[in-house]
């Protein structure tokens, strides 16, 4: 750690011994706060942005909480986190309508972040805020689905990139379609990273499920079906008819074995090259299962036999130097089949990799700094790392 950010130790012996001097003002610094230049009140010392993550605000990484859909047009932010709670759409375990808190929770940083992947700290580079949670209830997929549509193309028409937290899987049909619709005329390609190819035409009836939005987005035409690429399939769906849809509709997929066999960095290569075989633009869609349940036990349809989590880490960094982004979701984190936060820590990463990916690629591309994060009165940052 650098001097700026002192450890929560310090080498010197506790002050202990010290006799009170009764002719010396009454100390108002404690002995956490010894770094702190005489005469800071700890009261005020830290704003919420350099407090302790789990104390204060519980957006994410604490970013500005900006909902107002005319203060987001006129900050014009270049990233904006969206949750979408909503599970009525799973077809086995529920529990991804808690996802979003989950996600915003899983981290012990604070403050100005520094991404040691990239030799970078993304909020000094980007404008980034929380726009809060679609205004989503329970049992109303279709409601649900409308909301959170009208969210993500109020954040994406703004200017910025949507990340959205879910929620089920099914929240990708409206998410997607509305960043489509945001970017229109330029087209949108897809990479999708599932365990599962949610292409079905329907679940039990269910034209809405979470195995099915991928068809949706298609036959919607938000998405040629030649340029949504999907990696990391594997296990026992989708059954040959689905698959027959899938290669008649010009989809493109990579299954677990085929990066087995190649590595993961060739065949996202590959993907890349396929979702931008005419768009300009890609959407990054997320299913945290897409890793082994080893590593991400906390889902509603774990397949063993998935991604390590650094090869997916590795993979949005290989993605987001290269390709426009123009919208994300991570989606499928059920906190109560989790362990230890595991799963919430990884999908709360696999969004932090993405925006510190994308501040590189604005620094690698000579652009300037473009920082609005919460300003540091004190001019002190909080501790970090432990
Ligand atoms: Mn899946």
């Amino acid at each position: 750690m650098s001097d700026e950010h002192p450890p929560h130790g310090t080498d010197e012996a506790p002050r202990t011994d010290e006799a009170p001097r009764t002719d010396e003002p009454q100390r108002v610094v404690g002995p956490n706060d010894e770094h702190l230049p005489t005469g800071l009140d700890p009261y005020t010392a830290y704003d919420d942005f350099n407090l302790p993550s789990y104390v204060g605000s519980t957006t994410f990484q604490k970013l500005p909480l900006l909902t107002d859909v005319d203060v987001l047009a006129a900050l014009r932010p270049d990233v904006a986190i969206i949750g979408a709670p909503l599970d009525d759409a799973v077809s086995n375990r529920p529990g991804a309508r808690f996802g979003p808190r989950a996600i915003r929770a899983a981290t012990y940083h604070s403050g100005s972040l520094n991404s040691l992947q990239l030799d970078i700290q993304p909020f000094e580079w980007l404008v980034a805020v929380d726009a809060g949670d679609a205004p989503i209830v329970p049992s109303d997929i279709d409601r649900a689905h409308a909301v959170i549509r009208r969210k993500v193309l109020e954040v994406a028409s703004s200017g910025a990139i949507p990340i959205v937290l879910g929620g089920d899987h099914s929240i990708t049909f409206p998410s997607a379609s509305a960043v489509a619709q945001a970017v229109a005329p330029r087209r949108l390609g897809v990479v999708h990273f599932d365990a599962h190819a949610d292409t079905a035409n329907n679940t039990w009836g269910n034209l809405r499920s979470h195995g099915t939005p991928m068809r949706r987005l298609i036959e919607s035409g938000a998405v040629a079906g030649r340029n949504f690429v999907q990696v990391g399939l594997r296990g026992y769906w989708p059954p040959p008819e689905t698959l027959d849809w899938m290669r008649s509709s010009g989809l493109r997929w990579h299954l677990m074995t085929e990066i087995e066999e190649r590595g993961a960095e060739a065949v996202v290569a590959d993907a890349i090259a396929q979702a931008l075989d005419g768009p300009d633009v890609v959407y990054l869609s997320i299913d945290i299962d897409v890793v082994d349940p080893g590593m991400a036990p906390g889902t509603g349809t774990p397949e063993p036999g998935g991604l390590l989590a650094r090869e997916l880490l590795r993979a949005i960094r290989q993605i987001v130097a290269q390709v426009e982004i123009a919208g994300m979701d991570v989606v499928e984190v059920a906190p109560a089949y989790d362990v230890s936060d595991l799963t919430a820590a990884l999908a709360h990463r696999c969004v932090m990799e993405a925006i510190s990916a994308l501040a590189a690629r604005r620094r690698d591309r000579g652009e300037p700094p473009r920082s609005a994060r919460p300003s540091r009165a004190s001019g002190i940052s909080g501790p970090g790392g432990g």
